[in-house]
């Protein structure tokens, strides 16, 4: 790498992300049925229909993976608890086995020097609740709230640090306006619901383990910069309203207790009743924010009904997802969040890193992460508060209507033995954080 250990202030963390649905094996161990697993088995929605059944076996591996991550000389994993594996009708009795999962799983990470940093959930919704209407019922804040209590009451003894959702803006717009994941849905009344209750559900499970006495409380949220298509006053419009619903909705709604007017504009009459009350909840004080960044977008106008905007293919190099190369936007983002929303807060990068189909050789990876590493190197010159960064993600895993193709890990996956390989990007962060 371009980069070692000893460029970075004494504490620096650095470490490698995870989640419980794309890497452990969801028919082991009683975990309920979830909407990824319905969604999965909806023709055309996923890759060859797959599914997380089995993924990487983690379940039964966990062992493994962490002395891949203790090898490699990282100081923190971050991971995701599954709802449904702890409380398969996403409500009422507790799987004993899966809460006995996370906590082998917390020790082992202990046991390995890594400090645990929890994600509650990465979006797999336990059907029961999906059936309620999922991220569409108000009701899901006190179920969110409730199971944030059962499994930190069991774990949250332990974790270096907790956010209780990744990635707000796939939960809600991806999920719900686009279709692209689970529920798939394509409405803007379930979208701007999921969108508001989403955040209410953030700040409900802050409020729950402050209640506990848990500190170290953080926020996860996804940000693409938008380019506009053009020199046109419409496309630039286009990019403004794409920036507003992707990286701006859920910072404002967190730090500024205000949902951006370009949003309100599409949205508002379909917010549920007394939205504008659960600002309180929904900025419950944090104590850091992290930001997973991968690409840019270039955005043109559209003829159509709100928010009439659309994806245009860019001419920079691209990743095995078909997206765009763009460092820049990293450096963009974290100068953006610290002066605009959260100030002197530690910030994470909690994700950042590249799909490449080169399973052993990945050099591109490598240049990848020399590249947004410097840049954020670049935003903690200029006085950001940066404390650590994520490479997603520690293991090919099961990239979401992808399937299993798009292969992110630092570590290959055969999916057919399960065998690990550590990739040249392993093995060149592991010299770098050697030294
Ligand atoms: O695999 C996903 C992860 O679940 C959330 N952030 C983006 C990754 C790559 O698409």
């Amino acid at each position: 790498m371009d980069f070692k250990r000893s460029d970075f202030p004494e504490g620096f963390l650095w470490g490698a992300a995870t989640s419980s649905y794309q890497i452990e094996g969801h028919r082991f161990g009683g975990a309920g049925l979830t909407h990824w697993d319905s969604f999965a088995a909806t023709p055309g929605n996923v890759v060859r229909a797959e599914n997380g059944d089995r993924a990487c076996d983690h379940y039964h591996r966990f062992e493994d993976d962490l002395d891949l991550l203790a090898a490699a000389g990282f100081d923190a994993y971050r991971f995701s608890t599954s709802w449904a594996r702890v409380l398969p009708e996403g409500r009422g009795t507790p799987n004993a086995e899966g809460l006995d999962f996370y906590d082998r799983l917390t020790d082992a990470m202990l046991e390995r020097g890594l400090k645990p940093c929890a994600t509650l959930y990465h979006w797999e919704l336990p059907q029961p609740l999906a059936d309620l209407g999922g991220w569409r019922n108000r009701d899901i804040a006190g179920w969110f709230g409730d199971f944030t209590e059962v499994i930190m009451g069991r774990i949250g003894d332990r974790m270096h640090s907790v956010a209780p959702i990744n990635e707000p803006w796939c939960v809600a717009w991806l999920s719900h306006f686009m279709g692209h994941h689970a529920p798939g849905m394509r409405d803007i009344r379930a979208a701007a619901r999921a969108m508001h209750h989403v955040l209410l559900a953030h700040g409900t499970a802050i409020q729950r383990m402050r209640g506990l006495g848990m500190s170290n409380l953080g926020a996860v949220c996804n940000f693409e910069w938008a380019d506009p298509a053009d020199d046109s006053d419409a496309a630039r419009e286009a990019a403004l309203d794409y920036d507003a619903i992707y990286n701006r909705f859920f910072l404002g709604g967190m730090f500024h207790k205000a949902y951006p007017e370009r949003v309100l504009s599409g949205l508002e009459p379909h917010l549920p009743e007394g939205w504008q009350d659960d600002f309180d909840t929904i900025a419950a004080p944090v104590d850091w924010v992290g930001l997973n960044y991968y690409t840019r977008k270039l955005i043109g106008p559209t003829v159509g009904p709100w928010p009439a905007h659309e994806e245009v293919d860019g001419p920079l190099p691209k990743t095995q997802m078909g997206w765009e190369i763009y460092p820049d936007g990293l450096y963009n983002f974290l100068t953006r969040t610290a002066s605009e929303y959260t100030g002197d807060l530690p910030l994470y990068v909690t994700e950042n890193g590249m799909a490449s189909a080169e399973p052993h050789e990945d050099q591109d990876r490598i240049a990848y992460l020399n590249a947004h590493v410097a840049k954020a190197q670049q935003a903690m010159a200029e006085g950001v508060p940066l404390k650590g960064y994520f490479i997603w993600s520690l293991l090919d895993n099961y990239e979401w209507a992808l399937g299993y193709e798009k292969r992110f890990g630092l570590v290959h996956v055969d999916f057919e033995s399960l065998q690990r390989t550590p990739k040249a990007s392993y093995e060149a962060l592991k010299l770098a954080l050697s030294k």
